[in-house]
């Protein structure tokens, strides 16, 4: 389903895909797509029905950052707006309570390398191209590539990518521990597929919760992380699907996970 010019849905049971579809800018995020996607994001926070979120892009961009068209000498208070768009439906991104996986088809710069860096898994195709190239615009990364490629890698990956401008490959990306998996060209899709299908498989609170986890954990000292996750634990025990997942295993059967 086509939801923005440049926008399609394809929701498949708790997986849902959202292509980017903007193959002659290379996925270039317009200041429209940037506000659609946040509204996407926002439904998407309370929908209950969609457990596993697959983002990916056409051709050979995934998103070649933002549309430098619409933004050449516009005042500079519609330029701060657009930073605190971007920074808002980013974090939106980043804060679903959904599993999110970037699929990287192709180009991923500047504002599309921080869109993958707000998903919880990255997986590549050999074809992808990472890098924050906003300084050779005279420029600095404006959704959180400073912030999040540096504590996705450490400071001094991200100082040389920033400064420098570099494209990196994929497999770069990978040993730098940005990517989980570099895939040839035709198997990405597939390999997106089987892994959100298997992630979608497990018992939805306790997806939901451990990415919370590992997410609030690595803002918090390690005692009051390693504190969250027993309580958490506590409540997931109590919950139905604690109990079917047990019982399934001791009768040897496929658990019949319902989310409650
Ligand atoms: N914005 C708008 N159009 C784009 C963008 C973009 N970011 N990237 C590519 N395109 C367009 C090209 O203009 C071209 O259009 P046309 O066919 O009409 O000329 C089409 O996509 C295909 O691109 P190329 O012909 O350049 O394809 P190549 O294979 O030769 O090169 C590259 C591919 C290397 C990816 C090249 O297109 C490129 O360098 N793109 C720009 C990448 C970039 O700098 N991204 C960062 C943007 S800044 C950002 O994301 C941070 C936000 C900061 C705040 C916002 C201020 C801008």
């Amino acid at each position: 389903v086509r939801i923005h010019e440049h926008l399609v849905e394809d929701r498949r049971g708790p997986v849902t895909w959202l292509r980017i579809d903007r193959e002659d800018a290379l996925g270039a995020l317009s200041r429209s797509l940037v506000t659609r996607l946040g509204s996407y994001f926002d439904e998407l926070h309370t929908d209950d029905e969609v457990r596993v979120l697959v983002l990916t892009g056409t051709g050979k961009g995934f998103i070649a950052g933002a549309d430098i068209s619409e933004y050449d000498r516009v005042p500079q208070a519609a330029f701060d707006d657009y930073q605190r768009l971007s920074r808002r439906v980013f974090t939106a991104l980043e804060q679903l309570p959904q599993f999110t996986i970037a699929a990287v088809n192709g180009y991923a710069l500047g504002g599309g390398f921080e869109v993958a860096l707000c998903c919880d898994m990255i997986l590549a195709s050999e074809r992808a191209k990472f890098g924050l190239p906003e300084v050779k615009l005279g420029l600095l990364p404006g959704g959180g590539g400073t912030q999040r490629l540096a504590r996705a890698t450490g400071i001094r990956f991200a100082k040389e990518a920033v400064v420098t401008g570099a494209f990196y490959s994929a497999q770069e990306m990978f040993e730098r521990r940005v990517v989980s998996r570099v895939c040839v060209p035709g198997d990405l899709a597939e390999t997106a597929r089987t892994t959100a299908e298997s992630i979608a498989g497990n018992a939805p609170l306790a997806v939901r919760e451990a990415k919370r986890l590992i997410d609030q954990g690595a803002q918090t000292p390690l005692d009051v992380g390693l504190a969250l996750e027993q309580q958490t634990l506590s409540s997931l025990y109590a919950t139905r699907d604690g109990a079917e997942g047990i019982a399934a295993f001791l009768q040897k059967r496929e658990p019949q996970f319902t989310g409650k």
